[in-house]
């Protein structure tokens, strides 16, 4: 492939997200290509996808139905409008979704994001209290270290303070449980860590605090992600279930990385044996190839709403592009590309290589922690002192060197490779790491 096309000729009007801009505009590092589990850069190296991307491509690079699936939609019916009109794929991909999705969930609102299926979740909750006649349910409970994506009520909810701190006041009335990380008592855990269900409880003490008829809904990652994959204790989701469905409170699983197979399992809901009220889905649902997100809501939720004149619009949100015709064509093979290939259970398969490939670091420098769930791993390194990041940074920089790409957040390494690895690139993964983590400062 030539690429006389991608040198780039001045990178500084692309002001980049969550990207360190003057380090990587000194030093830029391109991807031009992409197939199955490997990129290819700008100056032709091959690497591997450790990361799915960013979380999402979980069928692997460039799949053959995916570009068909868009190319001929592209010119078949690019553009739909979405408000007072529809085509057939919107309505085919929310049936295949209801279809794959737990028992309960029964109705889907597409978007473009992981982040506005947070923020429509959450104006779910808030209306369908409202339309029941319980309009003082207006709080939300997140917890500390979630990662809801970066809009108002994401940002609100979850609980990161680089991500929250330059923002103002954002949503009143949100109250946040304390998150489950535990190195104490938990480090090294395989699987699910033994320690803090009682974490749960806490809950019980913000309903107390605020009483339940002020409380909307409460939205939790089943396994926070991009904070460096929290793994929750045995029994603390289904606490947390027991606890919203006796206050009446909306439970919302934030499945923008648990979703489509990363688990080893269709969805975290699905993992946990706890059915959410509204699952909130995006990235491996069309792999990664077109924007768009899926919202998944129970029927009682949905026919909460069909009141009043017929003619009346129901829930007055939605965005141009909600189930647009591509992103639905990508959507529909996404899932066929999934069921071919069994993939949104073949993580279960390859759950054991993983965790043991993964432990086999244990003992190496800097190394205070490895967990692991599903196709999902993180090394937590201790911090350089006085200069947290660094040391994880490092590590990513010289992963993409030689071959491998990883991502990391803090001073933890985070893994999460599309569902086709094969044991032999978990071996690559692995050794990869291993020989870094022996040079890093
Ligand atoms: N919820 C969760 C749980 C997420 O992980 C979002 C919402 C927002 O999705 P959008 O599509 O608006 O970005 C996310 C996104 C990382 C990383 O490396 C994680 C995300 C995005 C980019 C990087 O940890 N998660």
């Amino acid at each position: 492939m030539s690429n006389s096309n991608v040198v780039p000729n001045d990178l500084s009007a692309f002001w980049m997200p969550f990207t360190a801009n003057r380090q990587f505009k000194k030093n830029p590092r391109m991807f031009v290509a992409a197939k199955d589990m490997h990129y290819t850069t700008s100056d032709g190296r091959q690497v591997l996808d450790g990361t799915a991307g960013l979380w999402c491509v979980n069928a692997g690079h460039a799949r053959p139905k995916i570009v068909e699936a868009i190319a001929k939609q592209a010119a078949e019916l690019d553009y739909a409008p979405a408000f007072q009109m529809g085509h057939p794929k919107a309505f085919e991909l929310a049936n295949r979704l209801i279809d794959i999705a737990p028992d309960g969930l029964d109705h889907v609102l597409f978007t473009n994001s992981g982040s506005e299926s947070v923020e429509t979740a959450l104006k779910v909750a808030l209306a369908y209290h409202r339309v029941k006649g319980e309009g003082s349910r207006t709080r939300l409970i997140g917890r500390e270290r979630a990662y809801h994506g970066v809009n108002f009520g994401g940002i609100s909810v979850g609980g990161i303070v680089t991500n929250r701190k330059m923002f103002g006041t954002l949503l009143t009335g949100v109250d946040h449980m304390p998150h489950t990380h535990n190195l104490a008592k938990n480090a090294f855990s395989k699987g699910l860590p033994q320690h803090g269900v009682d974490l749960a409880d806490e809950l019980e003490r913000i309903v107390t605090l605020h009483d339940a008829s002020t409380i909307a809904a409460v939205i939790v990652e089943p396994v926070a992600g991009s904070t460096g994959v929290l793994i929750p204790p045995p029994g603390y989701l289904k606490r947390l279930r027991d606890i919203t469905k006796k206050h009446g409170i909306l439970l919302i699983f934030d499945e923008v990385i648990t979703g489509y197979g990363r688990l080893g399992t269709p969805f975290g809901a699905d993992y946990f044996d706890v059915v959410p009220d509204i699952m909130v889905t995006a990235k491996g649902l069309t792999n990664g190839v077109i924007p768009m997100g899926a919202v998944m809501v129970s029927a009682e939720i949905h026919d909460a709403f069909m009141n009043g004149p017929e003619h009346v619009i129901e829930f007055f949100h939605g965005y141009t592009y909600s189930g647009n015709p591509i992103a639905s064509a990508a959507g529909l093979a996404t899932l066929e590309t999934y069921k071919d290939d069994g993939l949104l259970t073949r993580g279960a398969e390859l759950a054991p290589k993983w965790e043991s490939a993964l432990h086999s670091l244990k003992g190496l420098p800097h190394v205070i922690d490895i967990r692991n769930i599903g196709l999902v791993g993180a090394i937590e390194l201790e911090p350089i002192a006085g200069q947290p990041t660094k040391r994880a940074f490092a590590a990513f920089l010289k992963a993409f060197e030689q071959g491998v790409l990883i991502r990391t957040t803090g001073d933890i390494i985070a893994l999460s490779p599309p569902l086709i690895v094969s044991e032999s690139q978990i071996d690559q993964i692995v050794s990869t790491l291993a020989g870094i983590l022996k040079t890093l400062e």
